[in-house]
């Protein structure tokens, strides 16, 4: 029996050592040399081709390579009745939360503004209020969210957050559902997104959002792409509502060369880097997965198709 491997980056002789090393006996193949579709049992993918997963028969799992599951759900053929288990890994949580610091002090401290007065040769300063009186807003307060919460925390921010169901985190302000929505944007001067992408989220970063935002918040989107209305966001830092953000994720990546969001004086691009998963702890869980798969348990760290997430 296979596994059947995708992944944009290209180490397959790694990929291949490496899970050989952990399952032994376990037969990799890389996308598109499939072989014979019915020795496939597993899959550990990252944006697989739709159709291809939907028709391995003998398929018992699909592990995907990141903490996103977006990527296997968007596939109309996807096999519902076959478990999907996602990344959940500490130190996943500790590069996402850097991401996120790195940017809340850029927008905290006016990166941006100084940046466009140095290419102007101007020296002016703006002073920033200290961080217990900036208020920062994460979307999501899952694996990620809440550990990029605690560590703004550590630095004093006054951090609150929003998620699907009610949270209590130390010292962070919590609101739940979308009754409560508004008004965790209307405290929030930084706003990050840590959502996965589902139904409910896609779009959710819209001209109608920034409105509920107060006048110069900024934005952090590490979350994926179709979260955010890129048009309406160049509008909303164009009327000077919003003042900067920071974009990981685009609905098409690379970013187009066309793209305004690459010039716009107030918008700070990085391809999709905010956290990636370490391919060593990937085939760690790959592995204890394989075995709780072939044991008919269920797998660490399953998502719900039903919540999409
Ligand atoms: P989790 O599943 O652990 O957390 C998701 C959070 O979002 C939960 O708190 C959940 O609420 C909340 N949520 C989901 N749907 C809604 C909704 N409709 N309304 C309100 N809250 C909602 O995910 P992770 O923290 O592990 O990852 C989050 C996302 O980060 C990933 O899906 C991926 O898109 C992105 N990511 C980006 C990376 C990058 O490099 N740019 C790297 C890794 C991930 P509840 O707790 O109530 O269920
Ligand atoms: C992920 C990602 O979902 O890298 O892990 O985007």
């Amino acid at each position: 029996m296979a596994l059947l491997f995708h992944s944009k980056i290209k180490r397959n002789d790694w990929w291949r050592e490496e899970l050989s090393k952990k399952v032994p006996g376990l037969e990799v193949r890389f996308y598109p040399d499939i072989g014979d579709p019915d020795d496939i049992e597993f899959a550990l993918c990252f944006a697989m081709p739709h159709g291809v997963l939907g028709k391995l028969k003998n398929l018992k799992a699909v592990f995907s390579l990141g903490a996103g599951v977006d990527h296997i759900f968007e596939d109309p053929d996807y096999p519902r009745h076959v478990p999907i288990a996602r990344v959940v890994d500490p130190e996943l949580t500790d590069r996402m939360s850097e991401y996120v610091l790195q940017h809340v002090l850029n927008h905290h401290r006016y990166q941006h503004l100084y940046d466009e007065q140095q290419r102007k040769q101007v020296w002016k300063e703006k002073h920033a209020p200290a961080a217990r009186n900036r208020k920062v807003g994460i979307l999501g307060l899952g694996a990620l969210g809440t550990g990029s919460a605690e560590t703004l925390r550590k630095m004093n921010f006054d951090v609150a957050g929003w998620s699907r169901s009610p949270k209590s985190i130390d010292g962070v302000t919590t609101f739940h559902g979308p009754k409560q929505l508004d008004a965790f944007l209307a405290r929030t001067e930084i706003l990050v997104c840590l959502l996965p992408l589902t139904d409910e989220t896609t779009g959710i970063l819209n001209k109608d959002l920034f409105q509920k935002l107060p006048e110069g918040a900024a934005l952090i989107n590490p979350g994926r792409g179709p979260h955010l209305n890129e048009q309406e966001l160049i509008d909303a830092l164009d009327s000077g509502h919003l003042s900067a953000a920071t974009l990981d994720v685009f609905h098409t990546e690379p970013l187009p060369a066309e793209s305004p969001l690459w010039n716009h004086p107030r918008v700070r691009v990085t391809p999709h880097v905010a956290s990636i998963a370490s391919p060593g702890r990937v085939t760690e869980l790959a592995a204890k997965n394989i075995e709780l798969a072939r044991a008919g348990k269920p797998l660490l760290n399953q998502v719900d198709p039903d919540k999409g997430y």
